[in-house]
C-alpha cells in the first residue's frame, strides 16, 4: 500500500555548477542550461501525470527558480510552497568559492573525496568575514547562532534536515498530497540516505544528477515501496550523475 508519493528535484545547472566551484550556501543562479533542465523537469511531470500538490524548498535562489520554472512547464504553478532553510544545500564552510578541480590538485583525492563524501568529516570552517560567509545573511538573522553553520558534513545535514521532513513533509504526504521536494545534490543525499536507509559508507557512491524528478512511492512505514525510488529518465540520470561523481577530475 502506498500512503504518499514524494518527487525529488535537484536544481538544475548553477552559475558556479558549470564554473566547477564548492557553492553550498552561496545564493547564486541557474544557468542557460539549468533553466532549460527545470523546465524540462517540469515537462517530465507533466508527461507521467505526476502532478504535485505542494512544494517544498530551501531558500536558495537555484532551488527556489528550479521549482517556478518546473512547475510553469507542468501548469502547476499555483501549487502552495513552503521554504525552510533546513533543505539548504550542504554548507561547504572554507571551500566555498573554491575551485573544485584546483582543490583536488592541492589536496590530494583522498583528502578532496573525505571533505566531498566521506559521511562526517565536514571542511574546515568558513570564516564570518570570508567573501563566501553568510554571517550577515538576513535571511538567517533569527537562526540561533548554535543552529547556523560555519561548515557541515551530511551527517549535519541529515541532523538538521530530518526535522523538516517530520514536521513538515511527512504531514502533507499523510494527509494524500504529492509532494515535491526541489534542493540540492547533497541535502537530498541526506533525504535519500534517511528514505533507503543506506549505510554511512555506501551514501559516498550515490550522486544526484541536476533537474531529473526522482520518484517515491511511501508505504505506512514512510519508507520506499522500490528501493531507489525511479527517476522519470533514468538514462539521462545515470549519465548525468556519473557527471557529478567526476567533479574535480
Ligand atoms: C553543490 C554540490 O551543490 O557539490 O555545493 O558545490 O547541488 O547546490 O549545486 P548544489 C555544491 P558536490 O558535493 O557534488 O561537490
Amino acid at each position: 500500500m502506498t500512503v504518499g508519493t514524494l518527487v525529488l528535484l535537484r536544481h538544475g545547472e548553477s552559475e558556479w555548477n558549470a564554473k566547477n566551484l564548492f557553492t553550498g550556501w552561496v545564493d547564486v543562479d541557474l544557468n542557460a542550461k539549468g533553466e532549460a533542465e527545470a523546465r524540462r523537469g517540469g515537462e517530465l511531470l507533466k508527461e507521467h501525470g505526476l502532478l504535485p500538490d505542494v512544494v517544498h524548498t530551501s531558500v536558495l535562489r537555484r532551488a527556489i527558480r528550479t521549482s517556478e520554472l518546473a512547475l510553469h512547464a507542468a501548469d502547476r504553478h499555483w501549487i502552495a510552497v513552503r521554504r525552510s532553510w533546513r533543505l539548504n544545500e550542504r554548507h561547504y564552510g572554507a571551500l566555498q568559492g573554491k575551485n573544485k578541480k584546483e582543490t583536488l590538485d592541492a589536496y590530494g583525492e583522498e583528502q578532496f573525496m573525505l571533505w566531498r563524501r566521506s559521511y562526517d568529516t565536514p571542511p574546515p570552517p568558513i570564516e564570518d568575514g570570508d567573501e563566501w560567509s553568510q554571517s550577515g545573511d538576513p535571511r538567517y538573522a533569527t537562526l540561533p547562532p548554535e543552529l547556523k553553520p560555519r561548515t557541515e558534513c551530511l551527517k549535519d545535514v541529515v541532523a538538521r534536515m530530518l526535522p523538516y521532513w517530520y514536521d513538515a513533509i511527512v504531514p502533507d504526504l499523510l494527509a494524500g498530497r504529492t509532494v515535491l521536494v526541489a534542493a540540492h545534490g547533497n541535502s537530498l543525499r541526506a533525504l535519500v540516505k534517511h528514505l533507503d536507509q543506506i549505510s554511512d559508507e555506501a551514501i559516498a557512491k550515490l550522486n544526484i544528477p541536476t533537474g531529473i524528478p526522482l520518484r517515491y512511492d511511501l508505504g505506512p512505514d514512510l519508507r520506499p515501496t522500490v528501493a531507489g525510488g525511479a527517476y522519470l529518465d533514468p538514462e539521462a540520470a545515470k549519465e548525468a550523475a556519473a557527471a557529478v561523481a567526476n567533479q574535480g577530475k
